[in-house]
C-alpha cells in the first residue's frame, strides 16, 4: 500500500490571514464571477456564474423552484436525477420556461393606496412585481414599483399610502417598443439604472427588467441568460441510463449536466462523458466526484468540462463509516486544485473544479475558494430554505426542514454508489435528517455573500482569482480552535441561542 504522510484535513483546521486592505477593497467592489466550464487560455468560458454557488443533485434540495431561485441570485442548481427521466425533464422544462424579466401587474393601484393593499394584490395575483403609476392606469407615469422579497418593509409602513414610502424613479428611461432583453440590458448598464420598463406599441407597460444587485455595478443579472432568455439550468445524470436520460434532458433545454456519483474515478464515467461529448454539442458535462490528482486527470482526459471534488464529507453522508473511503475535504480540494493548475500550464486549458459537500460555516466557502475551488456545491445549506422541495415541520418550538442523503433508504438512489453486484445486497451510505428552517434563499444568500466579500477584502482580494493567488492560509491547533469561539465568559441566553 501507499501511505500518505500528511493527514487528511477538513476546512475547520484552517484559517485565513489578512493581507493589506486597500481603500478600494470594499465588499461592493468584489466580483464573485467564476467559470464553470473549461476554456482555453485567453478565451472566455462558455458558462460562468455570478456567484460561486451550486445546489446539490439531491431530492431534498434541487427541483425547478430551487433552480429558478438560485439562478436569480446568480448561481446554478443541478436538478436531481434520482427520479424518472420524464419527471426530471419536466422540471428542467419548467425552470427553463421561467423568464428572467419580471411581470408587472396592471393593477389600477394609485399612490394613495396603502402598501398593504399592494401586498394583498401581489398575493392574490402571484405577481412578483407591482407597478404604481400616477393615475393608476398602465399608461400613467410610473412612480415606483413594489418587488418581492428583496423589498424590505417595516411594519409601520404597511398602512401608509405608497406615495409616502416610495422614491420616484426619476431616472427611468422608457424603452422603445420591441426592445430585446439584451438591448434593455445595455441600456441599464449604460445609464446606471436599477430597472428599465419595456412598453408595447400602445405605450402600455409590458414588463420591467431589473438589475438584481442594486448595490453593485458588477453583478449583471442578465449575463445569466443563454439565446432564449431563460436561466441557466443544470441536471444530474448517472452512468446507467444516460443514453435515454441525456437526450430527454437536452430536449428539455438543460445547459449543464453533471454525473452524480460518490466515486467518479471509473470507466463508467469515462464512457458517459465520451457519449455526451460525441453526441451533443450544445450541452456541457461535469464529472466526479474525485479526491486526488489521478481522478482529476482521468476525467479531464475523458473530456469533462468541470470536475467535482469530495468523497464522504457531506453532512448526511456515512460513506466513510460504511466503507472507509474518502478524504478530508480541504486536502482533496488542495490536491485537485494543484492538478488543475498543472494541467493548465501543460495544455493551456483551464478546467474549473467544484468543492462538493462538507461546507458548514460560510467561511468554509471562502476557504474552499482560496484553496483553489472555482465554485462550491451545497446540500444542507440550501435544504433549510423555503425554496427547497421538502416539508417544513415544527418540532418542539422550532421549525425544521427534512433533509436526506441520496444514499439513504428514503432516496434509494443506488446508482450513485453502484459498483456492480447484487441489488439485494445494497447498503445505506446516507441518513435521513432534519435541518433548522432558515427562511428564504435570497435573504440568507445575501448575508453569506456579504460575509464572503468582507473576508475577501480582509485578504486584499477583489476577485476569486486574486484570492486564490494571494491567500495566506494557516493550520490551526486544537487549542486555537477554542480560542476562536467565545470563551472564558458566561454567555447570556440570547447568545447561547445564536450559537
Ligand atoms: P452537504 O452540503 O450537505 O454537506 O453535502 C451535500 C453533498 O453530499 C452532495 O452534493 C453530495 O455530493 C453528497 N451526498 C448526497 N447524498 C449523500 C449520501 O446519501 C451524499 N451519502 O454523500
Amino acid at each position: 500500500a501507499f501511505y500518505y504522510t500528511e493527514p487528511s484535513r477538513t476546512f475547520n483546521e484552517f484559517l485565513l490571514l489578512p493581507n493589506l486592505t486597500t481603500k478600494e477593497c470594499t465588499p461592493q467592489n468584489v466580483d464573485l464571477a467564476t467559470p464553470i466550464t473549461k476554456f482555453k487560455k485567453g478565451e472566455k468560458p462558455a458558462i460562468s456564474l455570478n456567484i460561486p454557488f451550486s445546489s446539490a443533485v439531491m431530492q431534498a434540495v434541487s427541483d425547478h423552484h430551487m433552480a429558478v431561485a438560485l439562478a436569480q441570485c446568480g448561481g446554478i442548481s443541478f436538478i436531481f436525477g434520482s427520479q424518472s427521466i420524464e419527471s426530471q425533464a419536466t422540471m428542467v422544462r419548467k425552470a427553463k420556461a421561467y423568464k428572467a424579466g419580471f411581470v408587472v401587474s396592471r393593477s389600477n393601484l394609485t399612490p394613495s393606496h396603502t402598501l398593504k393593499d399592494i401586498l394583498e394584490l401581489k398575493e392574490q395575483t402571484g405577481h412578483s412585481t407591482v407597478a404604481i403609476t400616477e393615475d393608476g392606469s398602465a399608461k400613467g407615469k410610473l412612480l415606483g414599483i413594489v418587488t418581492g422579497r428583496d423589498y424590505r418593509i417595516s411594519r409601520d409602513s404597511l398602512d401608509k399610502p405608497v406615495s409616502q414610502i416610495m422614491t420616484p424613479f426619476s431616472s427611468l428611461i422608457y424603452g422603445k417598443s420591441g426592445i430585446s432583453l439584451s438591448e434593455a440590458n445595455d441600456l441599464i448598464w449604460e445609464h446606471k439604472l436599477n430597472c428599465l420598463p419595456i412598453v408595447d406599441d400602445n405605450q402600455n407597460l409590458d414588463f420591467l427588467v431589473f438589475r438584481k444587485d442594486y448595490d453593485s455595478r458588477k453583478n449583471n443579472p442578465l449575463s445569466l441568460l443563454d439565446a432564449n432568455k431563460s436561466y441557466i439550468v443544470g441536471a444530474g445524470i448517472n452512468t446507467k441510463d444516460y443514453k435515454e436520460r441525456v437526450p430527454a434532458l437536452v430536449e428539455a433545454g438543460v445547459d449543464v449536466l453533471v454525473i452524480d456519483s460518490s466515486d467518479g474515478f471509473s470507466e463508467w464515467q469515462k464512457e458517459t462523458v465520451q457519449y455526451v461529448k460525441e453526441n451533443f454539442s450544445n450541452v456541457y458535462i461535469g464529472a466526479g466526484n474525485v479526491v486526488d490528482k489521478e481522478g482529476f486527470r482521468y476525467l479531464v482526459e475523458a473530456g469533462a468540462d468541470f470536475i467535482k471534488v469530495g468523497i464522504g464529507g457531506g453532512s448526511i453522508c456515512i460513506t466513510r463509516e460504511q466503507k472507509g473511503i474518502g478524504r478530508g475535504q480541504a486536502s482533496a480540494v488542495i490536491e485537485v486544485a494543484a492538478a488543475r493548475d498543472e494541467y493548465f500550464k501543460e495544455t493551456g486549458i483551464y478546467v474549473p473544479i467544484c468543492s462538493d459537500g462538507g461546507i458548514v460555516h460560510d467561511y468554509h466557502v471562502t476557504l474552499a475558494l482560496a484553496m483553489g475551488a472555482d465554485f462550491v456545491m451545497l446540500g444542507r445549506y440550501f435544504a433549510r430554505f423555503d425554496e427547497s422541495p421538502t416539508k417544513k415541520v415544527k418540532i418542539g418550538n422550532n421549525f425544521v426542514k427534512e433533509y436526506w442523503g441520496e444514499g439513504s433508504n428514503r432516496a434509494r438512489n443506488w446508482q450513485r454508489y453502484d459498483t456492480g453486484g447484487k441489488q439485494s445486497l445494497v447498503f445505506e451510505e446516507g441518513v435521513d435528517s432534519y435541518v433548522p428552517y432558515a427562511g428564504s434563499l435570497r435573504e440568507n444568500m445575501d448575508r453569506t455573500l456579504h460575509k464572503i466579500k468582507s473576508t475577501m477584502c480582509n485578504c486584499g482580494s477583489l476577485s476569486i482569482a486574486e484570492l486564490q493567488q494571494k491567500a495566506r492560509i494557516t493550520l490551526v491547533s486544537a487549542t486555537s480552535l477554542v480560542e476562536g469561539g467565545a470563551h472564558d465568559v458566561i454567555l447570556k441566553e440570547s447568545s447561547m441561542a445564536a450559537e
